[in-house]
């Protein structure tokens, strides 16, 4: 079905909506609220609003799980620690068509939809671009009506909240489900059984067979919460599926010897702890217990989930297993899934080793999105013992198994044996999960072409080696219906007008546009949209901060969490540059600009906590001084989340992808900001590289090192000493860090900054590429005030990111890894 159809069938369906959903509104207000429309509040209609939505996805969720079930599809599972969904309400109405009738509906009881969807809590279930990207798959999957499932984490609390006091990032609980969740539904039915800890009996079998039994220490209940996930054109309604951890009340009793009583009960309400709340460890592996029981908590219930549903089907005839169920590990959070699978073949099912293997390895594929080595998850062998002792077993039967295949291929070559082992030898054992998950997937991704590529020549060169078919690229992309359609109404339309409605399907579309890039009419109606999206960002700056903006400034984006391979200090920097360019020289000519961030830092990164610090310190500073003249303000919008994103993009001019080249597998934010008209200043790194290809050089500021250079810079050795003492700006600037200036009392409150690119070295190579950054913002500069090329320059870059739509992106993992069918769902 095409947009036309879809907005035509959306037509005839609103006028019957309407009146239908105005009655069930005030039904929920009466019966499911127990209030009435006199006293209702906002969190009231809300809700009312979203249980009366509900109703439709919920008739759409049963017509497709039925599809579904009756065509015996084969559908991919998507196993993720996290999902990034953000709000549901105007998702959900949009997707199904009926954003304006409800919006009238609503109306016409007196109540305005875009307030009460302000009441509706982010669901942060994710800490930044990988739990996002799995929030964009799954809209992609339903859309394309795909039979899918998401699997994950039921968080209590998902990511923190921030609050900023005196500058410092405070962090506060999330509580997204504190008064219910209107979209949620528990499904006890399905609940499952999950074992930890224990011990492991080998036992011989009747045919001399030996066999293995694990006597778990405990056991807990796994309680299914399914949120609906409604493709664009509301078909095809596909399932999240989380889990939530619950004491199960039951005890292996004879683990415990007399008096264990009490510490029975004690695990029981551990228990609870499991799915109580998310790491917010964004890149770093935290090495905790609680988060590996985590991890091995979902995989096992959903694993366990497939087979029910793979047994309810085919009994216990396992040999359709492979064609029916494909699995995604996201990232390798997911991986103890694979030593699962296997004990759940070898020793419940009884079926051989080679055989359970040759399943796993038709049913994994897995997801690379990094390649900092603090953010390659590895666990002491010790710690897999004691909560998975057979898994444990089981890795090293995979892992023995594995070395003697290398044997054969490097004979006699120990070295290849130390680098390709899943268990790292040393002070302590280690089990590489990166390495585990390798081995057990029969296709392995990285999420941008410059990033593939160094999966494959730095990561994992000799898995490459060995299967050169194994490793391949799957770029990144994003949900042009949130990201576009829903996020910014006024483009949708001027882009509707131009092009008709098509391209929220068919990304690819865009490049209509590209007629009118130089059509002054349309650069008008352009850049008016975007001053209108200013303008309402402008409010938002006021009423949280305080701050004046004027939108007639350029407005400056770098929203993603705080890391220093982000190098949100290299922004800082050059920002303390600019001002003091004007302090020295009270003419100095430049276009008035905002600079705008929105980022978390995880709790236990100090330094990240200081960059935080120093950005709101210089901000409080440059916002009151008048000589600055509003030729430069800056901004730190707290709590950036997925709501606060969608309101920030639409509204930017400047996308800030500034990350050290080789360290940012791909990055999604500058997809989303480029595809509302924002121009990228970024280096050559992750899928920056792709979209400077699509847009043309001309329409993308791209500076500093690439990642040859950077590696040729480090061999050489690398001393930020250098940049110090030979730029002037550089040494003033750092040297400023110092005073007290911009903390007045307290010198050396910023000094941590300066330290980490002197005395410890600069890891991320802020200072070798400042001065190309500070040359590239002044063509930035000269760029905008030439308004019709500045806004020919936005058009193509909206024009030209049809590639990346996370619908291709599924295309490519449907045509490349998972060789699924789509299923129609009548509705
Ligand atoms: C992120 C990467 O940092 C981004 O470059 C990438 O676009 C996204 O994943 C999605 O692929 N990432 C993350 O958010 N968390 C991790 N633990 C690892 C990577």
């Amino acid at each position: 079905m095409n947009a036309k159809v879809i907005k035509a069938k959306a037509q005839s369906d609103g006028q019957s909506y309407k009146s239908d959903f105005k009655s069930s509104i005030i039904r929920h207000l009466h019966c499911t609220l127990g209030t009435d429309e006199n006293k209702a509040n906002n969190h009231a209609w809300w809700k009312a609003t979203c249980a009366a939505m509900q109703e439709r996805v919920l008739e759409g969720l049963r017509k497709t799980q039925k599809t579904h079930y009756l065509n015996d599809t084969r559908a991919v599972h998507y196993f993720s620690a996290e999902f990034l969904m953000g709000r549901l309400l105007s998702n959900n109405l949009q997707n199904f068509g009926l954003y304006d009738a409800a919006a009238e509906a609503l109306k016409e009881l007196g109540v305005e939809l875009a307030d009460i969807m302000e009441e509706e809590p982010d669901m942060a279930l994710g800490n930044g671009g990988l739990g996002r990207l799995a929030a964009c798959f799954i809209d992609s999957l339903a859309t394309m009506e795909l039979p899918a499932i998401g699997y994950g984490i039921h968080y209590e609390h998902g990511l923190f909240r921030q609050e900023i006091k005196s500058g410092a990032q405070i962090e506060r609980p999330d509580s997204w489900r504190d008064f219910g969740n209107p979209w949620e539904i528990c499904r006890p039915e399905s609940i499952q059984e999950v074992s930890l800890f224990g011990y492991v009996e080998t036992k011989y079998g009747d045919n001399g067979r030996i066999q293995k039994e694990w006597h778990p220490g405990s056991i807990v209940k796994g309680v299914p919460w399914d949120i609906p996930v409604v493709g664009y054109g509301g078909k095809t309604v596909n399932v999240l599926r989380l889990w939530k951890s619950e004491s199960s009340g039951y005890f292996n009793w004879d683990v415990f010897n007399a008096g264990g009583y009490v510490d029975a009960q004690r695990e029981n309400v551990q228990a609870e702890t499991i799915s109580k709340v998310l790491y917010p460890n964004d890149e770093t592996e935290a090495g905790k217990e609680l988060r590996l029981i985590q991890q091995y908590f979902f995989c096992s219930c959903s694993l366990k989930d497939i087979i029910r549903r793979y047994k309810r089907a085919h009994g216990d005839d396992w040999s359709r297993f492979t064609d029916q169920v494909v699995i995604q590990l996201n990232d390798t959070h997911p991986a103890i899934s694979i030593p699962e699978l296997m004990r759940i073949l070898v020793d419940r099912a009884a079926l051989d080793w080679d055989k359970a293997w040759g399943i796993c390895t038709k049913v994994f594929a897995y997801t690379n999105h990094t390649l900092l080595p603090e953010a390659l998850e590895k666990w002491p062998a010790r710690m897999l013992e004691k909560i998975l002792p057979r898994h444990l077993e089981i890795i090293y039967e995979i892992n023995h198994r594995f070395m003697a295949e290398v044997d054969k291929k490097w004979p006699g070559d120990t070295s290849k044996k130390t680098k390709l082992s899943i268990i790292e030898e040393g002070s302590e054992k280690m089990v590489r999960m990166g390495h585990l998950s390798v081995i057990g997937s029969f296709k392995v991704n990285g999420v941008a072409e410059i990033h593939s590529r160094l999966v494959k020549q730095n990561l994992f060169p000799e898995f490459n080696e060995l299967w050169p078919d194994k490793l391949t690229n799957v770029t990144n992309g994003i949900t042009p219906r949130r990201w576009l359609k829903a996020c910014n109404p006024p483009l949708s339309r001027l882009i509707d007008k131009k092009i008709g409605e098509n391209w929220p399907l068919d990304l690819k579309k865009l490049e209509g546009l590209l007629e009118y890039a130089d059509n002054k009419t349309f650069q008008k109606q352009f850049m008016q949209v975007k001053q209108q999206n200013k303008q309402l960002l402008a409010d938002e700056i006021k009423n949280t901060l305080n701050i004046d903006v004027d939108v007639n400034a350029i407005f400056d984006v770098q929203i993603k969490r705080m890391h220093e391979y982000k190098r949100q200090h290299l922004n800082l920097l050059h920002i303390m540059a600019l001002y003091r360019r004007i302090l020295e020289n009270p003419d100095y000519d430049m276009h008035p600009r905002v600079f705008i961030f929105g980022a978390k830092a995880a709790p236990g990164y100090k330094l990240a906590k200081d960059i935080i610090f120093a950005i709101n310190k210089v901000a409080d500073k440059i916002n009151q001084d008048p000589r600055v003249k509003n030729k430069l303000k800056v901004a730190f919008l707290p709590n950036y989340r997925v709501s606060l994103a969608e309101k920030m993009i639409p509204a930017s001019d400047v996308s800030e992808q500034i990350s050290t080249a080789g360290k940012e597998a791909s990055g999604t934010g500058n997809m989303k900001l480029a595809l509302n008209g924002a121009l990228t200043i970024g280096t050559l790194d992750g899928a920056n590289i792709e979209i400077a290809e699509e847009v043309g050089e001309d329409n993308i500021f791209i500076f500093g090192l690439n990642v040859d250079e950077v590696h040729e810079l480090q061999e050489k050795g690398y001393n930020p000493h250098d940049y110090y003492y030979r730029d002037p700006e550089i040494k003033a600037v750092l040297d400023w860090l110092e005073t007290d200036y911009f903390t007045p009392g307290k010198p050396g409150a910023l000094v941590s900054i300066k330290q980490s690119l002197l005395d410890y070295g600069d890891p991320y190579f802020v200072l070798a590429d400042f001065r190309a950054y500070a040359d590239a913002q002044e063509k930035v500069d000269k760029a905008y005030r030439d308004k019709d090329r500045w806004a020919r320059m936005a058009i193509i870059n909206t024009a030209k990111m049809g590639k990346f739509t996370s619908d291709r992106s599924i295309q490519d993992y449907v045509e490349r890894i998972w060789k699924l069918q789509p299923c129609t769902v009548d509705k």
